[in-house]
């Protein structure tokens, strides 16, 4: 899985983009319309967004199609990709003729080339204007509705694998509404696009385009594996895929059977993707009862940010040393056993939150590598939480 590579800040939606060509990650997985799509990774960092299918396109043909395709842009007439195909069923030991008939099918995508590339002009990041995306009426009642429909499946996850109800219904929120938005691109499409046509003016291109060819063939081989067509498989333009956004090589790792029948559904089987979740942090080091993250004061010159933001999000400090570089603590925190980070969410022209977050909010980053996102999830999780507090008292009363 992935080398740790910490982060500065998070990257809500486009200023993803600049902060991703520093970094090196390639895609800004937020779109103002639509919740924040991520991929959980085997080795490289990959976000998606939901809900771009929608943008569709025109072909330079002139002749829309759904995600801007045309018959011509099948890789059927493609050699390159043909050749790869031919190269990929030695490899992966996979049946010739499937794996060129596969490819074949395949359509070229224009608009995904597009949404893969940076933003020309990065926004100011925000954490308050992006947590209201996220911790908003709607997504807390589905939440509830799902934890409490789901309530012995999520009991059963939090046994097996030490990981709370509320990381799981957080991340399946802000990743797709609870299923309601899983990507309507093909992933055979998705992937052959960005494995043979990832656009060159990307700044890590070549990179991101070896990234893909893994992806497509660990997907290959699930598909071939299952006995599904693989053009039945959708999800992000980025190749994401179920419920919980996992890209294949995370779905090869990390996904679980978790109802006991036999296979892995992370679109249809709730069971099968909460335990996939579950046992995806598990896999990053989850450390069962670890609170995320504590409150932190900061005093105006007394405190040295430099030093406590240098690690960026990897956690780093002990308390001592947290609070010797003037960063307060209270009550547990004072008592906390591991390594804390200084992590620093901007607002904008206002002041920047922070927090002291743990090893387990260094986790959820490993979901999605960004500190907003991580703090998303953990709060839509609180606000669940807190709604279904709520709902008891009340029902009690009654
Ligand atoms: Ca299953």
């Amino acid at each position: 899985m992935s080398a740790v590579f910490p982060l500065r800040v998070g990257t809500p939606r486009r200023w993803a983009h600049l902060f991703c060509l520093l970094i090196g990650l390639s895609f800004a997985p937020w779109s103002s319309a639509t919740p924040p799509t991520q991929a959980p990774h085997a080795s490289k960092p990959v976000k998606a967004k939901h809900g771009a299918a929608s943008k569709g396109g025109k072909t330079r043909h002139g002749k829309a199609s759904k995600h801007g395709a045309a018959a011509t842009d099948s890789y059927a007439h493609r050699s390159e990709a043909m050749q790869w195909a031919d190269e990929a069923a030695t490899r992966l030991d996979l049946p010739a003729g499937w794996l060129r008939q596969t490819i074949g099918q395949a359509r070229r995508i224009p608009l995904i080339e597009q949404l893969v590339l940076p933003a020309p002009t990065p926004t100011a990041k925000n954490w308050a204007a992006y947590r209201s995306r996220f911790i908003e009426p709607r997504r807390i009642e589905a939440g509830a509705a799902f934890w409490q429909r789901h309530q012995a499946t999520l009991t059963r996850a939090e046994q097996t694998y030490g990981v709370p109800a509320s990381i799981i219904v957080g991340i399946i929120g802000v990743e797709t509404l609870y299923g309601q938005h899983m990507g309507n691109f093909r992933i055979l499409d998705a992937l052959a696009t960005l494995a043979f046509d990832f656009p060159p003016a990307h700044p890590r291109a070549r990179e991101r385009q070896a990234f893909f060819r893994g992806e497509l063939d660990h997907f290959l081989r699930m598909a071939q594996r299952s006995g599904n067509d693989p053009q039945s498989y959708r999800g992000s333009y980025a190749g994401a895929m179920g419920m919980p956004q996992f890209m294949p090589s995370s779905w090869s790792h990390f996904a679980v059977d978790f109802d006991g029948d036999g296979r892995i559904d992370l679109f249809n089987s709730t069971a099968d993707a909460i335990g996939s979740v579950a046992n995806y942090f598990k896999a990053f080091q989850w450390k069962p009862g670890l609170p995320t993250h504590y409150p932190v004061q900061l005093s105006p010159g007394q405190t040295d940010m430099d030093a406590l933001l240098a690690p960026d999000i990897l956690p780093t400090f002990s308390v001592e040393s947290f609070t010797a570089k003037g960063a307060q603590l209270e009550g547990p925190a004072l008592q906390h056993p591991g390594p804390l980070a200084l992590i620093e969410l901007r607002n904008g022209e206002d002041p920047p939150s922070y927090v002291a977050g743990t090893e387990n909010f260094y986790a959820i980053t490993r979901y999605n590598w960004s500190s907003y996102y991580a703090m998303a999830v953990i709060e839509l999780g609180q606000a669940i939480t807190a709604h279904r507090a709520l709902s008891l008292v009340q029902s009690n009363a009654r």
